[in-house]
């Protein structure tokens, strides 16, 4: 018996050491799981999570890696590109800010389409429009009922006019969302100042806005505060603003002065290259979040404050951080040089290469993009905005219409069990790679189907789980070995790489530094379409020229007009330089052999009593009527931006004028215009140089400036170089622009401009 008892006890014994083995494996396992939880649970904040005393940069950045969109600002954020529509009094009285005293009765857009403005806007892939419902001026393009200075004392319509009911049907025919400018700065309203008052009107305003005209999508709050009618200025109810639109609209996203969408802090269109969607609130009330129970950022906590710094979310910033939201960044430029409608803005709206430019910067750079199409006094977008943005639709169409990874293999240096690289090119969405806990950097591998040729490169996280990545670059096979194609920073709900073409059949990219496991949504590969180039780009000539029609990408065929008619692909084909005899324009095109084809481009070569060649490049937007415009005899008028002014952004003037026949010159001198508060200054020098053929040159001399860069006077001054009997048929004119702005002056480090009108040689 006791033998048998010694037995159970041996074993009992035994048993337990086991399950004690047993039972510290489990335990372990449980705490590692919990530990994990706590460490996830603790995380789980959504687009908002406080930071605790004495926590390190490792746990901080764990935090900022794991914030993520809430739903409104991702449905936001996948929109992409939206529009933004600046229409009011300011269209009639050619006006950009508006006092609101004018006669609203001058309010008459008799040929007002907004469905037009809705066909436009979709075809150029935009998701939204957000309407100027009421500027600064205080003039409400809906009858409001809270004051007179309503579209409804127009003779629009009949005084039965209403622009947010005619957008809002129109953009809900179009699939469109439909969103809301509203300026709580009021230079009409006689109670702004009266901050309780006004406070309310302006609560009034945004829910007949928010309750009458369905969904709305995005309300867009400008910062401006200034003086009112009455010489007071007014402090904003911010809070109360945000929880009428919570409650009236809980899925805008309320933006620039408002919680959910920052401004990028400019309005050129270019967006940082370095852009996190998550920065430290440190403009957050903290012990109103804390009050909330830590969940949400607070909208009644949430003061607007100055995001337009160079670095907004690097590890540096993050250090103090108490708190860290989801809060991106919103791009908005006009698609003209103004907000409003200018006529004699027609000529200078943004190329469609400029377009992609800023959209490769934008939505590339990890914002989306509103783009301004300001209507004209008919109510409609005008003809060369509409061109434009076809233009650019159809640059961006072609450009990733075939992404070359699509059906590549692709291998990863690591992946988490449930997130293989391949979901990468899935084209799903939902699916995405990433790497096991721990590991923050990698690299991924595209074999593709064959060697193909490409220029650009698109990546995406999945920001639904957080914006990771800090350094990147990408790199392409060739000879056996690697090689560096492009490197960037930031990537986050999507980055746009351009690069001069590569061929290959292998791209790697390394990650090499991300904030915790990196993710990737998508990944791309794209070729733009061809580009047609003329050489020269512009010209007059005496007797005759030889033009040359180059294009960028090799296969391509040239398709080409000289009498002005458009180009198609049985147009004549190009094969050696054309020469011209006549005052011509020339149409070309250009079709790659993957089928892609160019915008079509039209110059005009002018035969006149000179020629001039410009061996530089003037700025589209101040061309001064183009090539011309430096022999035309018109000089010395003193607006920069009364249209006679050539402008030369960041880049010299170099020009070379053709007398027709060997001459006797006595004086040579060249215009210029200084307005430091445009950042146009003088040239450094102009030097001149003469030639009887055309090919082997005579320095005459050079000018020197001497007008102080600090002059802030608009000032002209004509550099003219001292000389006597000289016999040449050629002159070769060289300005120096200072290339960019000095240090003291507010455009520090960025391109200046020179401007010249006349280059005068007697
Ligand atoms: C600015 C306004 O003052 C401009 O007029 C324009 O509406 C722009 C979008 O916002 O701050």
């Amino acid at each position: 018996m006791s033998k048998i008892i010694s037995l159970i006890i041996r074993n009992y014994i035994t048993f337990l050491k086991k399950l004690s083995d047993l039972s510290l494996i489990i335990f372990f396992s449980i705490f590692f799981i919990f530990c994990e939880q706590a460490k996830k649970s603790d995380i789980q904040a959504g687009n908002f999570i406080r930071i605790n005393p004495g926590e390190t940069m490792e746990q901080i950045l764990f935090k900022a890696a794991n914030v993520f969109p809430s739903p409104r600002q991702y449905a936001w954020q996948k929109m992409e590109f939206i529009a933004f529509v600046h229409f009011g009094m300011n269209t009639f009285m050619d006006r950009e800010w508006g006092e609101g005293d004018y006669d609203i009765s001058l309010f008459n857009p008799t040929e007002l389409d907004a469905r037009q403005w809705a066909r436009v806007c979709k075809e150029a892939g935009m998701k939204m429009i957000i309407m100027t419902a009421k500027h600064h001026d205080g003039f409400c393009l809906w009858p409001s009922k809270y004051t007179t200075h309503t579209i409804q004392n127009t003779p629009y319509r009949d005084g039965k006019g209403d622009l947010a009911r005619e957008l809002s049907q129109a953009c809900q025919e179009a699939g469109l969302k439909f969103g809301v400018y509203l300026s709580p700065w009021d230079r009409h309203e006689p109670t702004y100042g009266d901050s309780p008052v006004y406070n309310e009107f302006f609560r009034n305003q945004l829910t007949e806005l928010l309750t009458n005209y369905g969904e709305i999508a995005e309300v867009w709050f400008d910062g401006a505060c200034g003086e009112g009618p009455n010489g007071k200025r007014q402090v904003y109810d911010w809070q109360s603003y945000y929880q009428l639109i919570r409650k009236l609209q809980p899925n805008a996203v309320i933006a620039i002065m408002g919680p959910d969408v920052r401004w990028v802090g400019t309005e050129s269109g270019y967006g940082r290259e370095t852009e996190w969607s998550v920065l430290p609130d440190n403009n957050l009330n903290v012990d109103q979040i804390a009050a909330s129970s830590q969940q949400q950022p607070v909208d009644g906590a949430f003061i607007p404050g100055d995001l337009t710094a160079a670095d907004l979310g690097s590890r540096e910033k993050l250090q103090n951080a108490t708190s860290l939201i989801w809060y991106p960044a919103e791009n908005d430029v006009s698609i003209r040089p103004g907000w409003f409608y200018h006529h004699q803005e027609d000529s200078r709206v943004k190329t469609p290469a400029k377009l992609v430019d800023i959209y490769d910067s934008s939505v590339g750079r990890n914002a989306v993009l509103l783009l301004n199409l300001p209507p004209d006094r008919r109510g409609l977008i005008h003809e060369n905005d509409v061109q434009a943005l076809k233009g650019m639709r159809h640059l961006l169409d072609e450009t990733f219409k075939i992404n070359f990874v699509e059906n590549s293999s692709v291998k990863a240096s690591n992946a988490k069990r449930g997130n293989s690289a391949s979901y990468i090119i899935d084209q799903n969405e939902k699916n995405y790679w990433t790497t096991d806990d721990g590991v923050d950097s990698a690299w991924i591998e595209f074999h593709l189907t064959k060697e193909q040729s490409f220029d650009r490169a698109m990546l995406q996280e999945n920001i639904l789980v957080g914006q990771r990545i800090e350094k990147f670059r990408l790199e392409y096979w060739a000879e056996n070995q690697w090689h560096e194609l492009a490197s960037a920073t930031t990537v986050g709900y999507k980055r746009l790489l351009r690069f001069p073409i590569i061929t290959t059949a292998k791209v790697r990219l390394v990650i090499e530094k991300s904030r915790t496991s990196p993710s990737l949504a998508a990944f791309g590969l794209f070729k733009a379409p061809p580009e047609v180039k003329f050489e020269p780009e512009s010209g007059s000539f005496v007797d005759s020229m030889p033009v040359q029609l180059l294009c960028d990408t090799q296969n391509s065929t040239i398709y080409y007009t000289l009498d002005g008619s458009p180009v198609t692909e049985k147009s004549n084909i190009y094969s050696q330089p054309i020469t011209l005899n006549q005052t011509t324009t020339i149409t070309a095109l250009a079709i790659s052999a993957d089928g892609k084809k160019s915008l079509p481009i039209s110059v005009q070569y002018n035969k006149a009593r000179y020629g001039i060649l410009l061996k530089s490049k003037f700025d589209q937007k101040y061309a001064a009527g183009g090539t011309l415009a430096l022999i035309d005899g018109v000089r010395d008028s003193h607006g920069f931006d009364d249209g006679r002014w050539q402008g030369y952004e960041g880049a010299d003037l170099d020009a070379v004028i053709d007398l027709g026949k060997i001459r006797n010159l006595q004086r040579i001198s060249t215009g210029f215009i200084q307005n430091i508060k445009s950042w146009i200054f003088m040239p450094n020098s102009v030097k001149y140089a003469v030639s009887v053929d055309g090919k082997d040159y005579t320095f005459l001399g050079e000018v020197k400036n001497d007008v102080s860069e600090k002059e802030e006077k608009p000032t002209i001054k004509s550099f003219e170089l001292k000389i006597q009997n000289i016999s040449a048929r050629y002159v070769r004119v060289i300005a120096k622009n200072r290339a960019i702005c000095p240090d003291w002056h507010p455009g520090a480090g960025s391109k200046a401009w020179i401007f010249a009108d006349e280059i005068v040689v007697e």
